[in-house]
């Protein structure tokens, strides 16, 4: 499948057909049962909207000493292993040796929404990073590699498969908002987002 490049982000519509959502419904619950959703704090002491949990040698975590990737759960835990489903979506897609060692899971309820950012707490920036969405459709907005600018918005919706390697690997973006209701899939309704990252 030839993905739609915007701004250097490849993103691989209807990716996964539906069976393949579902299986990886699965295993994110699988792998939430073990690692509870929980809320961080941002720098700034505010708690972000999304709830967050992770997969593989790291987890990606933030409270008011900054940005970091952990070892372990907030409850002290190590976090499960990353899927095989999952692995297989990265192995397809990016024809790396090199496996992720972060598999982060964001839930965006109705309210919920992640602002302009870089995921830039990554070693190296060589490797990319492969975005995973699942539910309710989200509103993708992808800007530069410095703040500002304009900006250029997709509604991803549940199955797609972003990678934002190259030029993209460093570029800001964000989500804007979900539109709640739009998909069937999640038990609970919502949308979770898996960002598959190398991290040392
Ligand atoms: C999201 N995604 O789609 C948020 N980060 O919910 C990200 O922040 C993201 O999609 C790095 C690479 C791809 C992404
Ligand atoms: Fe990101």
């Amino acid at each position: 499948m030839a993905p739609v490049m915007v701004r250097d982000f490849a993103i691989y519509d209807g990716y996964l057909d539906l069976t393949a959502q579902r299986e990886l419904v699965e295993a994110v619950q699988d792998v939430a049962r073990q690692a509870p959703f929980f809320r961080p704090q941002t720098p700034y002491g505010k708690p972000m909207s999304v709830r967050i949990t992770a997969a593989g040698k790291y987890g990606w975590f933030s409270d008011r000493s900054g940005y970091r990737y952990v070892p372990t759960h907030p409850d002290g835990q190590p976090w499960p292993s990353i899927p095989a489903p999952v692995l297989r979506i990265w192995d397809a897609l990016t024809g790396l040796e090199r496996r992720p060692e972060c598999c982060l899971i964001n839930h965006y309820d109705a309210q919920a929404k992640l602002g302009m950012h870089r995921d830039a707490d990554e070693a190296d920036f060589a490797w990319p990073v492969v975005s995973v969405s699942l539910g309710d459709d989200a509103l993708f907005r992808m800007g530069n590699p410095t703040r500002g600018g304009k900006t250029q918005s997709v509604w991803l919706r549940s199955g797609d498969v972003v990678v934002m390697g190259g030029a993209a690997r460093l570029t800001y973006h964000g989500v804007d908002r979900i539109r709640p209701g739009s998909s069937p899939l999640l038990p609970g309704g919502g949308r979770i987002n898996l960002t598959l990252r190398v991290v040392d």
